[in-house]
């Protein structure tokens, strides 16, 4: 094939009834490569948009129509080097130059669609065909390029099935209605979609304010910049989705307030726990523990223990029953991959506890708690707890934890739903023990009972192994002289 045979033209498809139709955009320049379905000008009749797409791939040689201009159909849009053979360009024996394109056409009114079969058609393009029109009968379109289709298509579920996934994460959902009435065309709604960007947040600069590509860039470089927009700040919605915004409030037009900044810690924990919430399906177990006969023992060992500058608390004994329920249910000693498909069991059983200190909530964690004696982790308990509330944790006393035990047992409460620490699979909140009349043998008698609420990644962990697993807790502090063992 010599050069002159490789310059194709790319003409105005017929249009039906419609003339001097407007070219509201011109999307591509000389010098520029395109492909084939690229989209090289946006037409725009009473009735629809449409992209007039490339039939080849090549080089743009020389566009012959402007932005604001009429054109009608057969009028030449463009010449377009090819870049190869003819495989390349588009099949040039099938599809002359002087073939119609294929349309694209966004909705103006109800008017039958069509759809370009031959390329993948964007999410938008698909959203938007739907209602919209070509602006007459199918023309003579070679097959490959454009057939009728027989019943409008639900724009908003097309949409939505074929859209790629957005590059961000955290731009404000897409009001569907919304987008299939924006004034874009369907190189811009397809562009849109590719980067999950709902065009009626979009102010659009084009002929007749149309959205362009511009304004898109535009749009999405002004949210990155935005602030709070970067990941982990208060505006991301990890896991992929997101999520309606929170109203905002004039507090103050109902009275007088004050603002405070959250502390340091509020600020590093609250997009972590916030991130948990909204990523792992929690359910929370309540049980309870009768801790009788623990906390007579316990009464027992204090003072002995207390004398060799050992705080002998509740929280110790929890500690080694359940080191002793991670072991006998090695799924909560674990946590999911980054990909979701696969659980890391660990052959190590480090447990962080959350400690209340002044800057906030911090959680340490006793290193190899299933190889400490109850001496060894209320040891562990009470310094790292000093550390904590003294603001001297190093970062390495907080990680490496495999389950967290929250006590807020020596403050009060009945029950509650603790956050998993993340990528954890499960957490142990800890209330207020009481004395509680239990019926025995044909009689009430007052035992000492613990509230533990058990949260837990129901993802991982199944309702009957979560409550087997606080059965298990529940009977091991009940027995706790197998708690005191000293440790091989
Ligand atoms: N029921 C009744 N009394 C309890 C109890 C329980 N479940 N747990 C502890 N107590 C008692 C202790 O026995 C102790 O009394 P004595 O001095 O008479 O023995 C007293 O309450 C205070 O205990 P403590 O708080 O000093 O020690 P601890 O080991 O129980 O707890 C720690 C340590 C760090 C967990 C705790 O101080 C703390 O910070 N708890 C708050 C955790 C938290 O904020 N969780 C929420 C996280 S989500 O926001």
């Amino acid at each position: 094939m010599n050069a002159a045979a490789r310059l194709l033209e790319v003409r105005v498809p017929d249009m039906g009834n419609f003339k001097d139709v407007a070219v509201i955009d011109v999307l591509v320049k000389p010098g520029e490569s395109v492909e084939p379905e690229a989209p090289l000008v946006t037409l725009e009749t009473e009735k629809a948009t449409m992209d007039v797409p490339s039939t080849a791939s090549g080089v743009i040689e020389k566009v012959h129509v402007e932005k604001g201009g009429k054109v009608n159909a057969g009028d030449l849009i463009a010449t377009v080097r090819s870049a190869g053979d003819g495989a390349q360009a588009a099949e040039p024996a099938q599809a002359p130059a002087s073939d119609t394109p294929a349309q694209t056409a966004d909705a103006k009114d109800d008017a039958p669609a069509t759809s370009a079969k031959s390329a993948p058609q964007s999410a938008g393009q698909a959203g938007t065909a739907a209602k919209t029109a070509s602006p007459a009968a199918p023309p003579q379109q070679p097959a490959r390029v454009a057939t009728p289709v027989s019943a409008p298509r639900q724009p908003a579920a097309d949409a939505v099935a074929e859209s790629p996934a957005p590059l961000r994460t955290d731009l404000p959902p897409i009001n569907e209605p919304g987008f299939s009435r924006a004034h874009a065309g369907p190189s811009v709604r397809k562009f849109a979609r590719e980067l999950g960007v709902d065009l009626t947040r979009v102010t659009g600069h084009g002929f007749k304010d149309r959205i362009t590509h511009d304004d898109v860039k535009a749009f999405v470089k002004s949210f990155l910049m935005a602030p709070g927009a970067a990941s982990g700040g208060a505006a991301a919605k990890p896991g992929g989705g997101t999520l309606p915004a929170v109203p905002t409030v004039d507090f103050a037009a109902f009275g007088p307030i004050e603002t405070q900044p959250l502390s340091r810690i509020q600020r590093i924990s609250g997009p972590r726990l916030h991130a948990s919430w909204v990523n792992i399906p929690h359910v929370t177990q309540f049980d309870e523990a009768d801790i009788t006969e623990l906390e007579a023992l316990r009464r027992k060992l204090k003072d002995a223990a207390s004398e060799r500058g050992i705080k002998l608390t509740p929280l110790a004994f929890i500690v080694r029953a359940c080191v002793k329920a991670l072991q006998a249910f090695p799924q909560f000693n674990a946590s999911l991959d980054p990909t979701g498909a696969n659980l890391v069991l660990k052959k190590y059983v480090h447990v962080g506890f959350a400690a209340d200190t002044p800057n906030g909530l911090m959680v340490p964690v006793v290193r190899d708690a299933d190889r400490k004696d109850i001496y060894q982790v209320a040891r562990q308990l009470g310094e790292l707890s000093e550390a904590a509330r003294a603001g001297k944790l190093t970062a390495a006393q907080m990680q490496g934890g495999c389950f967290t035990i929250s006590s807020l047992g020596g403050i009060g409460g009945t029950a509650f739903t603790p956050i998993i620490n993340a990528p954890e699979v499960a957490i142990l909140g800890v209330s207020r023990s009481t004395m509680k009349p239990v019926y025995q043998d044909g009689k009430f008698v007052p035992r000492l009972t613990l509230p533990l609420s058990l949260s837990y990644d129901h993802r991982v962990i199944d309702g009957a192994t979560a409550v087997r697993f606080t059965t298990f807790l529940a009977k091991a502090l009940a027995e706790p002289h197998a708690l005191i063992e000293a440790v091989p």
